[in-house]
């Protein structure tokens, strides 16, 4: 299924070309009033804590525009501690935010409109949020992308990319390209937008089953709402994606069954993507759709692996991971 285009790059659109660093909101990957080509350029030459073997930014809040060539497959760039905001380039890069809420993107971006920018190199990124709500885009190549702890928003773009969220509630959007989708601990909420996509679980991160859902559509589902208890698939692809289990887990391990659930709030569960990070006009009105879903679940214990929303359970294909 097509990720609309808005969820490439989740930043806005700079609309005064004077750099002000406080204008800056990496928490939330917004950039309010500030060019792109006048963020610091980061070279060798002006870093003071860089080795042969790494970059380092500081402990503060830092926004870095990495030149170049400046690091690579053998010299990391740490932003260290701090909300950092860091532009990577068409090269396959390791980029590491470290503590604090870091916004990272991989690819290099357009300086005018913030699109990406070159053609799609052979090689991806490796990018890691570490702790903190981290915001990442792998922009062009095939990347892998961290979330570690925190609740993390990442986004892969165009490639075949793969995600572990690592623990607490994370979105993952795979975008273009044949994504590996591991949520981890946590409530994430996973959408692998086009081509075949594989979502992973595994019996550690599966949650007790409680009474979710219902056997036949609720007549009044304002009040039928309940909060998805474990990972859910958004836009699952029959014919295309494939279930993927780990650790040991067979299809035979499995039961799934079909139930109606009541997602609330629904922007936050449209098949198309995730509410758009930056987009802040969002009332106050609360939506509940009702969906079919099948649920995914480890037979021993009951506990639910996944929920695939809006497919029948014999539409779904599993298959187990070494
Ligand atoms: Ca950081
Ligand atoms: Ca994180
Ligand atoms: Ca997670």
């Amino acid at each position: 299924m097509r990720i609309a285009q808005q969820y490439i790059v989740p930043i806005t659109q700079p609309t005064n070309p004077q750099f002000d660093e406080t204008q800056a909101n990496p928490n939330t990957g917004t950039i309010d009033s500030f060019s792109l080509s006048l963020l610091p350029v980061v070279t060798d030459s002006l870093i003071n804590n860089g080795t042969n073997s790494q970059l380092l930014l500081t402990n503060s809040n830092d926004l870095a525009k990495i030149a170049l060539g400046a690091i690579g497959e053998n010299k990391p760039l740490l932003a260290l501690a701090g909300d950092d905001f860091v532009v990577g380039t068409i090269l396959p890069e390791p980029i590491y935010g470290n503590a604090g809420n870091d916004t990272i993107f991989g690819s290099g971006l357009s300086q005018t409109n913030f699109e990406l920018e070159g053609q799609s190199p052979a090689l991806g990124d490796f990018l890691s949020g570490g702790k903190g709500n981290d915001v990442i885009s792998g922009g062009r190549g095939d990347d892998t992308i961290w979330g570690e702890r925190g609740s993390d928003s990442l986004f892969g773009n165009e490639g075949a990319d793969t995600f572990r969220g690592g623990k607490d509630d994370d979105i993952l959007v795979g975008n273009g390209g044949r994504d590996v989708l591991v949520g981890e601990q946590g409530i994430d909420r996973l959408w692998g937008g086009e081509n075949a996509d594989i979502f992973v679980f595994r019996t550690e991160d599966a949650v007790p089953a409680s009474n979710y859902g219902y056997e036949q559509p609720p007549t009044d589902p304002i009040t039928a709402y309940q909060s998805v208890p474990a990972d859910i698939i958004l836009d699952y692809a029959p014919g295309e994606d494939v279930i993927g289990l780990a650790g040991g887990l067979s299809f035979t391990d499995l039961i799934m069954y079909e139930k109606y659930i009541v997602l609330g709030d629904q922007r936050d569960y449209h098949a198309n993507g995730p509410f758009p990070l930056t987009q802040t006009n969002r009332t106050a009105d609360f939506q509940v759709e009702t969906s079919l879903a099948t649920i995914i679940t480890e037979g021993s214990t009951g506990n639910i692996l996944a929920i695939v929303k809006g497919v029948a359970s014999n539409l779904i294909s599993i298959s187990t991971i070494v």
